[in-house]
Order: structure tokens, then sequence, then C-alpha cells
């Protein structure tokens, strides 16, 4: 078999700088909570290909789903000629998102693609301009997405002008904001959203339950509460992002449920395929209808083999109880982490199977990126594919795939703690 360092040869010779990798090493086959490359060498994966193989890499019942689907019909455009699938996803999305009343659903290909069109209903349903978005944000890479995410680099630098009417207030990060209460860190917000935008100009306030990519970040309680109390008086649509957070990843179907918290609209992707590309935008029927026929689609959303996955990873979800699998997995690790005793651990946080630690130089809470990117390289040198996060890109971040061996999950937070050393 070609090794790595040959395809990294010819990965030079081909691929575009502008997209990297983590690790050098070259996937082979992949299957529950490991990866095994073509050098021959596994791998624990604490990555889940960044929060996407919740079910396990090849989980069965996707891998016949999808192969049974590939056999019947590949792509006919929902938008031309409908399928089964497509409606049995909306289906399955309207039963698990949080919100009695009722709701609808659209299928995309990307969060990217869902985020741009959770704004686009917004909009259209308030005919308002604004969109709130909050410090540490990710919501993705295309134009209006860069625009609602908050990190330059290696996002945004050299890519603008972006789009308008995007505002950016502050975010409760209990480790930096000195303390705040939730409701407190949300009259912050709300303040900079009234005097710099204007309550009537708001058409959505867009947040990431848990943060991602900016940190792993969980707001102190009563934040998100105090937020949608706004939002409904203000007559903003409450859009969470739940493209990272989703599909039982922090203990619940969506992170929204940890406070009782029913956004308008809610953005999936990554957890819902399976591996797969597959992304949505599910929420109140009001908004989601208020856009004319027509008006939202794409050729490939919801295309019908990543219909056939997402039905089988969310039976998959539901027959092994996926949620109750997160919870053990924060269970096992969590209160470890904590116990680290490490004066550069600033605090150990997450939800479920979402859990980092934010790494800083001791006695301060100035961030140590340095730090960071050489535990997790130490960590790859050792065979536990981890990732970094973070808007000083000094967390590190566990996203194991929730059907992963409790002897995989210890033997990587011993990896961990060895890089630590
Ligand atoms: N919203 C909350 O986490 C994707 C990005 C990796 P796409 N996060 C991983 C990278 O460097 O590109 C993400 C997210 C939240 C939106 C997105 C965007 O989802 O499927 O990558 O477009």
């Amino acid at each position: 078999m070609t090794s790595s360092a040959d395809l990294h040869k010819r990965r030079s010779a081909a691929v575009a700088r502008g997209v990297s990798s983590v690790i050098a090493s070259y996937v082979d086959t992949a299957g529950g909570g490991t990866l095994r490359d073509v050098d021959g060498r596994e791998w624990i994966d604490f990555a889940s290909g960044i929060a996407v193989t919740n079910v396990g890499n090849s989980a069965p019942r996707v891998v016949e789903a999808v192969r049974a689907q590939a056999e019947r019909f590949t792509h006919t455009c929902f938008m031309v000629a409908p399928y089964e699938s497509y409606v049995a996803v909306c289906e399955q999305l309207i039963d698990l998102a949080p919100g009695a009343g009722e709701k609808r659903a659209a299928l995309f290909n990307s969060g990217a693609e869902a985020v741009e069109n959770a704004v686009k209903i917004a909009r259209h349903a308030t005919g308002r301009p604004a969109v709130i978005v909050f410090d540490h944000a990710y919501h993705g890479r295309t134009n209006l997405t860069m625009a609602l995410t908050a990190k330059n680099m290696p996002y945004k630098q050299g890519f603008g002008p972006f789009a308008p009417e995007i505002y950016r207030v502050p975010m409760s990060y209990p480790l930096r904001d000195g303390g705040l209460s939730g409701p407190e860190a949300a009259a912050r917000a709300v303040d900079t959203i009234e005097k710099q935008v204007g309550a009537g100009n708001v058409a959505a306030v867009l947040i990431e339950p848990v943060q991602g990519e900016g940190g792993f970040v969980v707001p102190a309680p009563g934040f998100l509460p105090a937020l949608a109390a706004w939002s409904r008086t203000a007559g903003a649509v409450l859009i969470a992002d739940e493209i990272q957070t989703g599909f039982c990843r922090t203990g619940s179907w969506f992170a929204a449920e940890h406070e009782a918290l029913e956004p308008d609209l809610v953005t999936t992707a990554k957890g819902m395929g399976g591996g797969l590309p597959i992304a949505g935008v599910v929420g109140r029927a009001d908004l989601m209808d208020a856009v004319h026929a027509g008006g939202l689609g794409g050729t490939y959303g919801g295309n019908p083999i990543a219909c056939a996955a997402a039905l089988a990873a969310i039976e998959t979800m539901r027959e092994l109880d996926l949620n109750a699998a997160a919870r053990s997995i924060e269970a096992r690790l969590l209160p470890a982490l904590t116990a680290l005793r490490d004066p550069g651990i600033a605090e150990a946080r997450g939800r479920g199977a979402m859990l980092a630690i934010e790494l800083v130089h001791p006695g301060t809470l100035d961030p140590d990126p340095a730090r960071t990117a050489a535990v997790a390289r130490a960590c790859h040198d050792a065979g536990l594919l981890v990732l970094t996060c973070g808007t000083y890109g000094n967390v590190l971040r566990l996203l194991p795939p929730l059907v992963i061996a409790d002897r995989d999950l210890d033997r990587g937070l011993e990896i961990l703690r060895q890089a630590l050393l």
C-alpha cells in the first residue's frame, strides 16, 4: 500500500495549500472509536471527524442503508422528483428538536449552508436585516457565515469584504468574564444590542448553546434563557446553531434542552448524517413557511443517500441510547480531567462527549497556545487523535465517537496525561 509519506508528496503537488490536515498520516480504515492509517498504525479517535461520527465510523446500519439506497437510486433532486426519505428525515428533525409547537424542516448539504438558510428564513419572516452573533462564535466558511464567525485567522484573513448587517456582542464565558452570572452576561449582551443595533432591527439572534470552534465555551446558567426571553419580546428569531452540539453529543438530542430552551429555529449537520454530508433547519412552522415556494433549495440538499444514512444514524442513536453513552463518557472523563494537577490547566469543562481543557500560563489567565499545540502533537505521536480550538488556540478538545469502548477512552486519557507531563 502507498505510504503516508508518498501520499503526502502527491498531496503537496495536487491539493491546494489552503486545505490543511491535523495529522500527516493517511487513513486506510476506521470503525467505532479507532482509525487505522495506511502505514498500519492504529489511532484512538477523540475527534470524530469534528463531532460527526457520533454513531462511530462505518456504523453497521449506516453502511447497510447507504448500500441499499445506492442500489435503488442515487439522486433525483428533491426539487425535481421527490422521495420518501427526505420527508422522513424532516419528520425526525421535527420530532427530536426542542419545542412543542408546529414545526417544519428543510435539508441542505453542510453546516454553513444550514446557517445561511436559517438567516434567510429569519430575515424573510421578520422583514428585518440585523443578525446578532457572539464573541468566539463559529458558524462556517461561506461569505455570510465568515461574517458570522468571530475568529480572523485562519477563517477570514484576506477573504473579505464580508456580508453586512452582522453585529457581534459579548458572550457568557465564565472563566473569562469575571464571574458574571448568566442573567448578568445576557443583560450586557442585550444592552449592546439595544444601544448599537436597535431591537426593532434584529431579525435573528444566532448562538451555539455550547460554543464549538471558539473553545467549548459553556455559558453560565440562565444566559441562554434570558436571551430567549429578550428575543421573544423583541420579535427576533432565536436560532440555536446545534451543528456541533446536536444528535446526542452533549448527552441530549440538542444542547438547548439542558436549559429547557425552545429556540425558534435550530440548525443541524455533522452528527445527523452518520458521516455523510447532510444538514437541516428545523423550527417554528410560521417562520419556516413564511418563505415563498421555491425560495429555499439546492441541487443536492437532502440527497437520498445522505437521507438514508441520516435515518440509519438516528435509529442507531435511539437503539444504542447514545445520549446515555455521551453522559457516561462525561462521567468517565470530566472528573479525571478536573483532577489533573497541572497549574497550566485553567479549567476542565464541557457537556457529554464534548469536553475540553483550557491551557494558560500558570498563575494567570494568559492563553498558552504553544503548549496546547505541543500537547496535541505529543498525543498524535502516541496515537491519540485530538483537536485544539478556541479564539486563542489554547483549548484542547475531546470529541470521541459515542460508541467508543471504555478501554479506548481510558487509553486515550492515559496518553493525554503523559502528553501533559
Ligand atoms: N456551526 C457550530 O461547529 C463546523 C469547522 C471545521 P460545515 N465546525 C467545524 C473547519 O475548520 O472548517 C460548524 C460548527 C458550527 C457551523 C459549522 C459549519 O459547518 O459543515 O463545516 O459547513
